[in-house]
């Protein structure tokens, strides 16, 4: 069987590369997806996840992390977790135990150090600066603003899959948000014997929509991963269109059982993809007017100019 790595956005790049390093030498879907989602945790450079995160309302780092495993579809998740490097690591050692699969806060900080997590303060100069430039503009609040989720599904060639996420999530949030990251279904969902889905984007509509599991269960009902991910996505912008009359940023990457992947979006959204047969590839996704997907290859990173 073969394997596959699928991540959202151009800062992903690196972490697909050494992910399917990882499956090539085969490792778990589990491994390679971790793998993938800390390469951005771990680089400041990149304003939306880990350290060099962009801070709540109040100047402060809170991440947001969830794992699920395709094959028990045990999971584990963490939210507004502040000092930790790897929100999608304490995730994934939450999965195992029948109960107390996520955690939130205090009590997820002290899980965290009570298991010996690598501690880290992920407030930078850089972001520390912008946040005093930006610090009550919170009308203006835009996820895409420099600011995404990382998401990572993996398939590996014993057929399990598995999928991550991690964020700082919105930029000025207020002190105790959380957006549909950890919020298994919303944010991120895996069945093995499907496939797996996982969402960025604005956090309140996503969640409205439920839209990482309808993709799933949209792959269940025998639509590829591409005509899921569309749907899912069509449907809830028309929702929110005709109830609330407005659109609002939101991209969706599906990954089936067969390493095949779709993606679904509302905006330009560059993401990454690598299998046995495919070396890692950075392509851009646009929304087609018809609610199709406009999927072109990027020849050249470097001009792409958002993470
Ligand atoms: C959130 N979905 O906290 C995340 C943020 C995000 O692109 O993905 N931004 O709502």
């Amino acid at each position: 069987m073969g394997y596959a790595i699928l991540s959202t956005w151009k800062m992903s790049f690196q972490g697909v590369c050494e992910a399917s390093c990882l499956l090539k030498d085969h490792a778990s879907a589990g491994d390679a997806a971790v793998r993938c989602i800390q390469c951005t945790e771990d680089n400041p450079a990149f304003v939306s996840v880990g350290y060099g995160g962009l801070p709540d309302e109040n100047g402060r780092v809170f991440l947001d992390g969830g794992f699920m495993d395709g094959d028990t579809l045990k999971f584990g998740a963490v939210g507004a977790l502040e000092g930790f490097r790897s929100p999608v690591a304490i995730a994934r050692s939450l999965k195992d135990s029948n109960f107390n699969n996520f955690l939130v806060g205090k009590g997820a900080e002290a899980y965290a150090e009570a298991a010996g997590f690598e501690k880290r303060d992920n407030l930078t100069p850089e972001s520390r600066a912008r946040y005093l430039k930006d610090k009550g503009k919170t009308q203006n609040l835009f996820s895409y603003d420099g600011h995404d989720t990382i998401c990572a599904l993996a398939l590996d060639e014993n057929g399990s899959m598995c999928a991550g996420v991690s964020t700082s999530g919105l930029y000025l949030k207020k002190a105790g948000r959380l957006g549909d990251s950890p919020v298994i279904g919303s944010g991120f969902y895996a069945d093995s014997a499907i496939g797996a889905a996982a969402a960025t984007g604005v956090g309140e509509e996503i969640m409205k929509g439920v839209l990482s599991f309808r993709a799933v269960m949209y792959l269940r009902s025998g639509m590829t991963p591409m005509q899921a991910a569309e749907t899912a996505v069509r449907e809830l912008k028309e929702d929110l269109a005709n109830r609330l009359g407005r659109t609002s940023s939101i991209s969706l990457i599906v990954l089936g059982n067969d390493g095949t992947f779709g993606v679904g979006t509302t905006i330009e959204f560059p993401f990454a993809y690598a299998s046995d047969t495919e070396p890692p590839t950075l392509y851009l996704a646009n929304a087609g007017s018809d609610g199709r997907t406009v999927i072109t290859r990027v020849e050249d990173p470097a001009t792409v100019t958002q993470d």
